[in-house]
């Protein structure tokens, strides 16, 4: 969850698309992607580790139920 309540709106603007697509292919692609703050925000099974198993979980979102 995140401000806005809506599971994966990682830039909170209410709505899960190419913005917070973006926001978690930065934190994905280099080093960034172990800082604090992305694992915080994009390590959605919790396993410390930005991977394909958060990006499926992302795109389930984004796709709608
Ligand atoms: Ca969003
Ligand atoms: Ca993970």
């Amino acid at each position: 969850m995140h401000q806005s309540g809506i599971p994966d709106d990682f830039d909170a603007d209410w709505d899960v698309d190419l913005g917070d697509f973006a926001d978690f292919e930065f934190c994905h692609r280099d080093p960034p992607g172990f800082l604090f703050p992305c694992l915080m925000k994009f390590d959605l099974d919790g396993n410390d580790q930005i991977d394909i198993n958060d990006y499926a979980e992302f795109q389930q979102s984004m796709l709608g139920p």
